[in-house]
């Protein structure tokens, strides 16, 4: 089955930050993975573009909703193409067709007696663009934005997701993989012991005019969030694509905890009400923080990826992002941290490793793949754990665990480097006599850097294909390909690649 993996759409209220670079990051990691791994993948992004945000913030800017969305959807796509993530398919709401069946499924549900016209008053944060109950507050204030909710009385039209609130519920319990981490699985079961609200959908056009027109009353558009949800079947062609139901069966949604009760509650039921299978599986993350406070546009603490990638590099920033995290958890992002991460993981550890191999070869063997002599202790050694690598990077990668995964990668590296001082194969070179063993140990470095190349391949796909054109071989027939021991032909041509990841010095 094809995976077919979404990223939330973005808010065009305000160009891309760190957080929103390490989704994407994500995202394309496990695309790229997916295919090394023989597994067939569907990428999808985009850009939310209507609601009260984006009103307010094309006023800030001077210009109308339309120039705006158009503006700022462009540098989210710049900023994915620097970052090298690489969707198949980048959906906007404001683009006709999806607005089209956004129209069609509020038509069916309305039919379907699933909609009502009522009353309403209620507390509306802007920042989540959504009622808050009194529950939900602390302090009075919306936890995540900060700010107080403003009292709003209206009249509307609501979704009746109370209806399907025990099918969720039910659902969730019997598909203990439909939320993961655990954590927030245990938190929406935790919220659906309570009855659960119907969903306010409308927003009257004498308030917020940027919106996709209710097809049973022009009064009113429709609430960003029930028309932002549908990019995930709209961008696939629902209804009308003869392979939809095929494409969707393989859904799965990555987002962030900020927006874990529209995607955990929200969604679910809409499709339900549709008459469509629930998405596979939730895939949540925490936060990226700056001194402990969540990294946010609202806040303004925000790192841009286009700065970092122009000082580092794009492997290196990908690398921070998917070994800083662990995926579920928050973390901090600082200057400091990244250089770390830079100049010891990757100008260090793998820089050296790779370098110093390649010019030993091209100093002891003639720039060429050494032909191997049998294997002592310490050479089998290194073999089985550069194979072991590769198994237990393939398991933690299945399981979403980069962290990890990075972690295996970097222990074989230590060891390669250890195994480099422990042989020292410039005091080899000087005796004729140890020919065959210099042969050996650079013959199983060389192998051993191919693996590790192999394994980056998803993460830092700059780093490692310059280390394959280096080493002289191909990335494309996947991660089963690489446990071949002896890829790498004995008298082929090994080139000196370029430094891979120069050190960056501290910036007074
Ligand atoms: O919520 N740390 O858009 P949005 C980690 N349009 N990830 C972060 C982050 C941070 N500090 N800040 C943002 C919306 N993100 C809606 C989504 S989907 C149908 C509609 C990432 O621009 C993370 O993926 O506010 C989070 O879920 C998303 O950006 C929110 O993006």
């Amino acid at each position: 089955m094809t995976l077919y993996l979404t990223t939330p759409i973005f808010y065009v209220n305000a160009p891309p930050h760190l957080g929103h670079a390490y989704t994407a990051v994500v995202a394309d990691t496990v695309r790229r993975f997916a295919r090394v791994d023989g597994r067939a993948v569907f990428l999808q992004t985009g850009t939310d573009e209507h609601g009260d945000k984006i009103v307010q913030a094309a006023a800030a800017a001077g210009v109308a909703p339309r120039d705006y969305v158009d503006e700022v959807s462009a540098k989210f796509r710049s900023a994915w193409s620097l970052l090298l993530v690489e969707p198949d398919n980048f959906v906007r709401t404001t683009d006709p067709a999806h607005i089209t069946v956004v129209q069609g499924i509020l038509q069916k549900i309305y039919e379907q007696g699933d909609i009502y016209f009522s009353d309403y008053e209620g507390l509306y944060c802007q920042g989540c663009e959504r009622f808050l109950t009194e529950k939900e507050l602390s302090n009075n204030k919306c936890p995540d934005h900060l700010t107080h909710p403003e009292k709003v009385a209206e009249q509307n039209y609501f979704f009746r997701m109370g209806r399907y609130q025990q099918w969720l519920l039910d659902h969730i319990k019997a598909n203990p993989d439909f939320i993961t981490p655990t954590r927030y699985r245990n938190e929406i079961i935790s919220f659906l012991r309570d009855p659960l609200a119907d969903l306010c959908i409308s927003r009257p056009i004498s308030r917020l005019d940027w919106g996709i027109p209710l097809p049973f009353d022009q009064n009113f558009v429709t609430y960003v969030w029930f028309d932002a949800l549908i990019n995930y079947i709209s961008g696939i062609d629902y209804p009308s694509n003869r392979d939809f139901v095929q494409r969707w069966a393989g859904a799965e949604h990555l987002i962030a905890k900020d927006i874990l009760k529209p995607h955990a509650i929200f969604w679910p039921i809409m499709l339900k009400a549709m008459g469509l299978t629930p998405y596979r599986r939730l895939h949540v993350h925490g936060y990226w923080n700056v001194d402990e406070t969540k990294m946010s546009k609202s806040i303004g603490n925000v790192i841009r990826p286009e700065e970092l990638v122009a000082d580092f590099g794009v492997d290196s920033v990908r690398y921070f992002l998917l070994r800083e995290m662990s995926f579920g958890l928050d973390a901090s992002y600082s200057a400091e941290a990244m250089r770390t991460r830079h100049n010891f993981d990757l100008a260090n550890d793998l820089g050296n490793l790779f370098s110093r191999s390649l010019t030993m070869v091209k100093n002891f063997a003639n720039g060429q793949v050494p032909t191997p002599g049998s294997l002592r202790g310490e050479d089998q050694e290194l073999v089985l754990a550069s194979l072991a690598m590769l198994a237990d990077y393939r398991d933690k990668m299945r399981a979403w665990a980069f962290r990890q995964a990075l972690e295996t990668v970097w222990e074989l590296i230590g060891r390669a480097n250890r195994y480099i001082v422990a042989n020292a194969p410039w005091e080899l070179a000087k005796d004729p006599t140890q020919a065959q063993r210099l042969a050996t140990v650079l013959n199983t470095l060389l192998e051993t850097l191919r693996c590790i190349a192999g394994a980056m391949g998803p993460i830092m796909p700059e780093a490692s294909a310059k280390m394959a054109a280096a080493l002289g071989f191909s990335l494309d027939e996947g991660l089963t390909a690489q446990r071949h021991w002896g890829r790498l032909a004995p008298g082929s041509k090994v080139n000196l690649g370029e430094n891979l990841f120069p050190r960056i010095k501290a910036q007074k």
